[in-house]
Parts: C-alpha cells; sequence; structure tokens
C-alpha cells in the first residue's frame, strides 16, 4: 500500500494522494452502449431481446414474485437466510418509513402571502440491481424498499440472469419482502434502454421509467448517462463509480477490525479504492500488515488483490488533519475508528455513510442497519446524497396569496420585472392592485 505523511505534502501533492484509480473503461464503451441505445430506440423489445442473447446468452425473462417461485426460492436456501433477508428487510422499511418527507406547514413570507412545499412520489422507478461477480439482492432492498415507501406506482426491477437465465433464490426472496409483483432478469445497457424506451417483450411489457436507479458496471453507468441526456429522458439517481472506503484508525483502534472492513471494500471489485487514515506509523503498519494477513484466506483474494493496488495509507496526526483528508476525498463510506469518533462527525461536510466506532461495520450497513447502501461515489458525495425515499419522489412549491398579499407584493415584483426588461411580467402584479 502506498503510505503518505499528510503533513509533508503540498497542495498538489495531497490532490495525488487521494487520486480515484484512473478510468480503466475501454475507450468503446461509449459506442456500444451508443448503439444498443439507438437499435432499443428504433426497434424496440426485439433489439432488448436480441442484445440480452448477445452479451448475456439468455432471453430477457420476467420472474413472477409468486407462491410457486417463492416457495421454489425457499428451497433453496437454508430457513436462515430467508429470516436473514427478512429482518435487513424490516429495519430497511422502519429506516425509509421515519425518514420519508412530508408536507411543510405554510410558511407567510409577507402577510396574506403563504407558501409550502408539498411532495409527491414519482410515478414509475427503474431500478437495477447488480450480478457479475456476485449477484447483490441486497441492493434490491436497499432501493425496492425505499421506492415502495414513498409510494411508487410502478417499480421495474432488472438484474442479470444467472447462468440457467433465471435468477439466484435471494433475489427472489429479497423481491418478495420489498413488495414486487415480479423482476426481470435481464442486465446491461440493453435493461437501462428498455426501462428508458419503454419496450413490449416476450414476457410482458416493460414502461418507459421517470427515473432510473442503481449502481451496475461501466456499460450500465454509461447507458444511465446516455438516457439522461436524451430530450425528455427519464432523470438518474446518481453518477456510479466503483465502490470506496475511508477508514480513520488511531491507535486504540483494533488493526484486526479495520484491516477486516478495509478488505471487505476491496472484495467488491478490482477497481474498488480503499483509503486508511491512521494517526500514528505504528497504527498503519499494524493494520498494513494484518491486511496482508487476512487477504491469504478470503475466496475472492484475487479481486481484493487488485483492488489493493489502488489503496493508499495516509498518516494524519491530529483532528484537523484528519477531517482535512476527509473532506478533501468525500468517501463513499466512512468508517471511524477513534475514540473521539462521535465527536469527528461535526466537521465532516462529505460523506455518503458514516459508521460511528468500532462496532458500526460498514458491512452491518451494507446489508441490513436500514439506510440505503446505494451511495454516492468518486466524489460526488460533496454535492448528492445516497438513495433516500426522497429520491423517488419531487417537491412541489405551492403559493397562496390573498388581497392584502397581493397588494403588498405586486409593487416589489413589478419593480423587479421592470428593472430586468420584462414588461409583460410587470403588468400582470399592476392588475391585480388596480381599482
Ligand atoms: N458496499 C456496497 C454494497 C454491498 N455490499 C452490497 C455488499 N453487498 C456498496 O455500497
Ligand atoms: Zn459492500
Amino acid at each position: 500500500m502506498k503510505t503518505f505523511e499528510w503533513s509533508q505534502l503540498d497542495a498538489a501533492q495531497k490532490r495525488e494522494a487521494l487520486a480515484r484509480p484512473a478510468n480503466r473503461v475501454a475507450a468503446d464503451v461509449t459506442d456500444v452502449v451508443r448503439q444498443i441505445m439507438d437499435d432499443v430506440a428504433a426497434r424496440g423489445g426485439a433489439a432488448v431481446t436480441d442484445w440480452c442473447l448477445k452479451l448475456d446468452g439468455a432471453p430477457p425473462r420476467r420472474i413472477a414474485i409468486n407462491n410457486e417461485t417463492l416457495n421454489a426460492a425457499r428451497d433453496l436456501l437454508a430457513p436462515a437466510d430467508t429470516r436473514a433477508i427478512r429482518i435487513a428487510a424490516e429495519n430497511i422499511r422502519v429506516f425509509h418509513q421515519a425518514t420519508k418527507p412530508s408536507d411543510t406547514d405554510l410558511i407567510e413570507t409577507t402577510k396574506g402571502v403563504r407558501s409550502k412545499l408539498a411532495w409527491r412520489t414519482i410515478r414509475t422507478a427503474g431500478i437495477y440491481v447488480p450480478g457479475g461477480t456476485a449477484p447483490l439482492f441486497s441492493s434490491l432492498l436497499m432501493q425496492a424498499i425505499p421506492a415502495q415507501v414513498a409510494g411508487v406506482a410502478t417499480r421495474i426491477v432488472v438484474t442479470p440472469p444467472s447462468k440457467d437465465g433465471g435468477v439466484h433464490p435471494a433475489m427472489i426472496i429479497a423481491a418478495a419482502e420489498a413488495g414486487l409483483e415480479a423482476i426481470w432478469a435481464m442486465g446491461g445497457a440493453q435493461a437501462i434502454a428498455a426501462m428508458t424506451y419503454g419496450v413490449e417483450l416476450e414476457d410482458g411489457i416493460i414502461p418507459r421509467c421517470d427515473k432510473l436507479f442503481g449502481p451496475g458496471n461501466a456499460y450500465v453507468a454509461e447507458a444511465k448517462k446516455q438516457a439522461a441526456a436524451l430530450p425528455s429522458g427519464p432523470a438518474i439517481d446518481m453518477p456510479a463509480g466503483p465502490s470506496e472506503l475511508m477508514v480513520v484508525a488511531d491507535s486504540a483502534a483494533d488493526p484486526i477490525i479495520a484491516a477486516a472492513d478495509l478488505l471487505g471494500q476491496a472484495e467488491h471489485d478490482t477497481d474498488a479504492q480503499v483509503i486508511l487514515v491512521a494517526t500514528s506509523k505504528s497504527a498503519l503498519n499494524a493494520i498494513i500488515e494484518e491486511v496482508e494477513d487476512q487477504i491469504t484466506t478470503l475466496p475472492r483474494a484475487e479481486i481484493a488483490r487488485a483492488s489493493l493496488a489502488n489503496a493508499r495509507g495516509i498518516l494524519a496526526r491530529d483532528r484537523e488533519t484528519i477531517l482535512e483528508v476527509i473532506n478533501l476525498y468525500a468517501p463513499e463510506h466512512l468508517a471511524l475508528q477513534t475514540e473521539d469518533a462521535g465527536d469527528l462527525v461535526d466537521g465532516i461536510e462529505a460523506a455518503g455513510a458514516i459508521f460511528v466506532g468500532a462496532w458500526a461495520a460498514e458491512t452491518l450497513g451494507d446489508y441490513a442497519a436500514g439506510p440505503s447502501h446505494v451511495l454516492p461515489t468518486d466524489g460526488s458525495a460533496r454535492a448528492l446524497g445516497g438513495i433516500t425515499t426522497a429520491s423517488f419522489m419531487t417537491s412541489m412549491s405551492v403559493q397562496y396569496v390573498n388581497e392584502e398579499g397581493a397588494h403588498t407584493l405586486a409593487p416589489v415584483a413589478a419593480r423587479l420585472a421592470r428593472l430586468e426588461g420584462l414588461e409583460a411580467h410587470a403588468r400582470a402584479a399592476d392588475y391585480r392592485c388596480e381599482e
């Protein structure tokens, strides 16, 4: 792991020390995705099916969530697996119910001029659940449940097919917990294109979605980007990049725990990035040594090792320096394993999710604590939060004005309108005040 003493770096070296891994995406991703999007725009469902067959070797398949599929899935899992999915789902539901935005009171800014924010739910959400090297059914729970709590009428969930063209049984249990009627075994840019344009497939209709959600590989991320750029195309939740974790550890931190957390993130993806910030050289070395130890027994050691090539160790000896490092990097996940972990939170300006203290493992948050694990990567935590119920909603302002309010405010608005050279605006205000 490359290590740095923060206080000895100049501004350029600091940025360099915290650089995200260079984009290893093949240059032709944009072109391939453009071709898929255009083909689906032109030929609809037939194009989606062709690309699914070509890229995944299986046609898009609608899997109904009913007693039959549910029982079959349960039989393939241990009862404790099913119970664990239920507990996770319940916690996710409780958290999102409690954090769902509600309409504000009417706020009177001028006597007789009252406004509020009223929340509405988007009608159709398209949710992508990554498959690839691991079927992330937890990402189904972390998106489809907030969408359900927000009251989204139509939730379309797509996930890449497994080798037999179906989906992992845990995906079916998770879909049932999220109250879905069906999920689609269909992945890649073609699934995003299907939800963007709306298509008719052999197994049913995918409607045009108002907003697309979810992490995915480079093709999925690019397809979401292209979809959002279309005139009246869908909105998207956030740009998705490789996953990240920053662990801050002091000398009292347990190296075993800190190392385990770093490896938990590193095993996701060869492009994942983990950053260790330690307050002393001995803590830094002990944790790095422990990472080297633990990695040898991991089934996904190869992926984790590739990811560790992007890892950094940073020596930050005091609170101010630690906060500078955190806020400069704006990590997707931030684990605070220091004695003053709770006190650090107020100084943090940008992170997707913060795990406070040694007990708060990112793994608990990844699966079962309650908040969504779909979070901003690549420094976008500076300007964006993770998925919440609000991600599936919009706020509208509603304005009520009575005669008194109009008489007070119209001259002000008219004056400002004329200052901007907009005479029609000014008259629309003036006419309200004429006797
Ligand atoms: N850490 C991932 C989420 C995840 N982990 C899914 C395990 N399964 C990105 O937040
Ligand atoms: Zn994870």
